[in-house]
């Protein structure tokens, strides 16, 4: 029996290449620096998955941007329009990568980034390989053979880690017509062999092909690449043993493709899919061996150590010992990175700490697993068996998790309580009167910027150095001046501007009973940016009013409707790391009813129009279509039940970004917000044509331009788009907003585009 591992987090424990990589893209410091801290944060991984005696340990997992990225740059995959950068003195194949990455705007060039998107049903964004008709592909970046080699230098012989072909043609997207791009398998295919054969010379013995898409539905013409492509890897490398992974969800459908292909190990998920267990172990082949995906790649909580054995006793009674290893579920860059450094008790108590495992303690896990199975345990082995028992016990009955209460009201909860008390058709015309708002209203996502200014306001009334009052006041200050210059440019709806929160998510975490936080969880979210999801341990109620405060405070300031800012329950759930000891649905309901309290509270003081963004609702949306229609039924249904507490009259805003919406678009009408607003800069018709074909009857604001971009747009680009809109949306139904919230934005760029969307909006209504 042997121990693997998938992936393990390269932004370093402190976050080491986030502060790196952007000291680097600043010109603070040069290339050298920035390639040595990703070289440390290498030997560190690799020494310490040594040290607690891993015996298959990952290369090329490493990144210091995107893995998917860096395997465009391995195939000479480079959209022609980063030529230049190359030709620019000075710069290295680092630059042209970055470039990639973040676009390239100096030097007189105005280059765009490759477009990013959500890996899988995670909160982690790859940067989308560009593919075109016949397009040829070459070995470009050798960073796979540098890395093995640089840990074969240090006396370990690791698994390079490949993204499989099929699944690397299948993340990237079309960008001309006529063809497909499984089709250009044939044209990729050499330059894996090509790769293959160099890391076979430098005397590598195991090479790992993620093929996420395994998990995923495939078409029969998909299939075939799988077999076609694997087949011409064993013809070339006869005695190269591939470990094929799979991870997300099970194999299902595929579980017949995935063991007739010819490789040495098959990994399966077996965290998110345990079911498949059986199934995989029918049609195995005697010669391939089985990785159990038994400890949780995607959350914090401590592997349970009894229930992971008996699985595993399961398995060698079946296949033998030998047949067996053991890993994590799927790569670890969805874990923070180390417990030990949670020292804060006030922040994580100890009591709930000892139920959880970050990276390096899962590393632990997989290897202890592993010496429990063995006949001849030894003490050390026995000692954690014991104390993991105990932790388990200890979280499964312990009085912080349920609250009878919660529990109570849960099952009071009636199908009455998700409905609004009448249809739209009947709220829009209550809501018209009472709101009295121009056609082409104009508003904002909610969070104004979140300037170095004021992030340091935070960090100082966290560190002590400001009181609460003088905290407060410059926040008031900040809010009130955001306030009034919403005013003075004439907006209709305006926003207190988000300057006490954090992020959307943490904040209501924070006010939330039932949730706790680290230190430093950072998790990578896309390239140098990380998050920190808050921890959900146990049943969710709110202790008070939330937002109550400063959204009354700034409504005080203004005559104007004074819009509500909460996050819906379906976004807190997906964003934290959730508790696995009841279903995700009754734990989104939890959080749902915290938040309809919150929109009552609102309502009670006055505010008319209140929003629950809902950005992740789409990519919570398991991977197979089979499973849509549950989890769309409950996490529309907690939206509702969010939003239902109110009069008609009360309007009820969502936000929505970060995906595209076509194939759930029947799921956004049955959330039956008043007004929806929607991310649409990139492909805008697209998207109102969706909205259009469904004839969506609520109102809607499609975004009038891209925030993710300091480019101030003029108001007749604006005024196009919503010329645009009209003509596929009436009219009565169109706001006006930018495509998100603004905290990413500078105030410069943030007031001349708002100017201008004010603009057209009034140009819009004399037409
Ligand atoms: N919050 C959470 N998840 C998210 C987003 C969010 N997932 C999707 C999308 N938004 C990801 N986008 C970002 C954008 C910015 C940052 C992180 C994810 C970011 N992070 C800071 C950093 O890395 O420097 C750290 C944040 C902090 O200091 O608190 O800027 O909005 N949950
Ligand atoms: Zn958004």
């Amino acid at each position: 029996m042997l121990t693997q591992n998938l992936g393990y987090p390269r932004i370093g424990s402190h976050r080491e290449l986030k502060k790196a990589c952007e000291n680097y893209w600043a010109a603070k410091t040069g290339h050298k620096t920035v390639l040595q801290v990703g070289k440390n944060i290498r030997q560190e991984n690799w020494l310490m998955q040594k040290n607690a005696g891993i015996s298959i340990i990952p290369s090329n997992d490493f990144s210091f941007y995107d893995q998917v990225l860096d395997h465009s740059l391995m195939f000479g995959a480079i959209p022609k329009r980063y030529n230049e950068v190359m030709l620019k003195k000075g710069n290295t194949e680092l630059d042209l990568y970055f470039a990639m990455a973040r676009g390239y705007q100096k030097e007189g060039l105005d280059i765009i980034a490759m477009e990013m998107t959500k890996w899988f049903d995670t909160n982690y964004h790859y940067l989308v390989p560009e593919f075109y008709k016949n397009q040829q592909f070459k070995l470009f970046s050798t960073k796979v053979i540098d890395e093995f080699y640089e840990s074969k230098q240090l006396g370990i012989v690791t698994k390079p880690v490949l993204i499989g072909p099929v699944s690397y043609l299948l993340l990237g997207k079309e960008k001309e017509a006529g063809f497909e791009k499984i089709d250009l398998l044939k044209n990729l295919l050499p330059v894996y062999l090509e790769v293959l054969t160099q890391l076979v010379n430098l005397g590598v013995e195991y090479v790992q092909f993620d093929e996420p898409f395994l998990a995923l539905d495939l078409t029969e013409k998909e299939k075939k690449a799988f077999r076609e492509a694997y087949k011409q890897i064993k013809n070339a490398f006869p005695r190269l043993k591939i470990v094929l992974a799979t991870y997300f969800d099970s194999l299902g459908d595929n579980i017949a493709l995935a063991a007739s292909l010819p490789v040495s190990v098959l990994h399966i998920d077996l965290v998110r899919a345990p079911q498949q267990l059986n199934d995989v172990l029918s049609v195995l082949k005697s010669d391939v061996i089985l990785s159990l995906g038994l400890i949780d790649g995607r959350n914090i909580w401590k592997n349970d150590f009894e229930y992971s054995l008996s699985t595993i006793n399961t398995v060698v009674e079946k296949i033998g010992e030998s047949r067996v290893w053991i890993a994590p579920s799927c790569s670890l860059i969805h874990s923070p990175c180390d417990l030990d450094n949670e020292t804060n008790e006030e922040i994580l108590t100890p009591e709930i700490k000892q139920w959880m495992a970050f990276a390096e303690q899962k590393i632990a896990e997989v290897v202890t697993l592993k010496q429990l199975a063995n006949a001849d345990r030894g003490t050390s082995a026995e000692r954690k068996l014991a104390e993991n028992i105990i932790a388990q016990q200890n979280r499964k009955t312990s009085s912080l998790i349920h609250k009878s209460e919660v529990k109570v009201r849960i099952n009071q909860v009636t199908s009455k309580d998700a409905e609004r008390l009448n249809s739209f058709s009947v709220r829009k015309v209550k809501q018209q009167n009472a709101l009295n708002l121009p056609s082409y209203p104009t508003t904002t996502i909610g969070s104004f910027p979140q300037t170095a200014e004021v992030r340091s306001w935070r960090a100082k009334f966290k560190n002590g150095t400001f009181s609460t009052a003088e905290y407060n006041k410059l926040i008031a200050d900040e809010t009130t001046k955001a306030v009034k210059w919403q005013e003075e440019i004439g907006l209709d709806v305006l926003v207190h501007g988000e300057f006490e929160r954090n992020d959307m998510v943490e904040y209501f975490g924070e006010q939330l009973d039932g949730f706790t936080f680290s230190k430093n969880g950072w998790v990578q979210s896309y390239g140098s940016r990380c998050v920190k999801p808050p921890i959900i341990y146990g049943d969710v109620k709110r202790y008070a009013p939330m937002t109550l405060e400063w959204t009354s405070y700034a409504q005080s300031l203004t005559p104007k409707y004074m819009k509500g800012m909460l996050t819906g329950p379906v976004t807190i759930l997906q964003w934290s790391f959730v508790r696995n000891d009841q279903p995700r649905s009754q734990t989104c309901t939890q959080i749902a009813l915290a938040i309809r309290d919150e929109v009552c509270d609102l309502e009670k003081a006055g505010i008319k129009i209140i929003q629950i963004d809902e950005p992740a609702i789409r990519e919570g949306l398991p991977l197979r279509k089979a499973e849509w229609e549950n989890y769309l039924n409950w996490a529309v249904n907690a939206f509702k039940l969010s939003a239902s507490g109110i009069k008609d009259e009360t309007q009820i805003h969502t936000h929505m970004c970060y995906s595209e919406f076509n194939d759930i678009i029947k799921n956004i009408a049955d959330m039956d917000a008043d007004v929806i607003t929607i991310e649409t800069s990139r492909s805008q018709m697209e998207l109102l044509d969706v909205f259009a074909d469904f004839e969506y009857p609520n109102e809607i604001g499609p975004g009038v331009y891209d925030i993710h971009s300091p480019r101030v747009p003029n108001r007749l680009e604006m005024i196009d788009l919503l010329k645009k809109a009209k003509a596929v949306i009436p009219s009565e139904q169109l706001w006006v907003n930018p495509d998100c919230g603004l905290k990413t934005r500078g105030w410069d760029e943030t007031k001349k585009a708002l100017i201008e969307m004010v603009e057209a909006a009034k140009i819009m209504r004399n037409n």
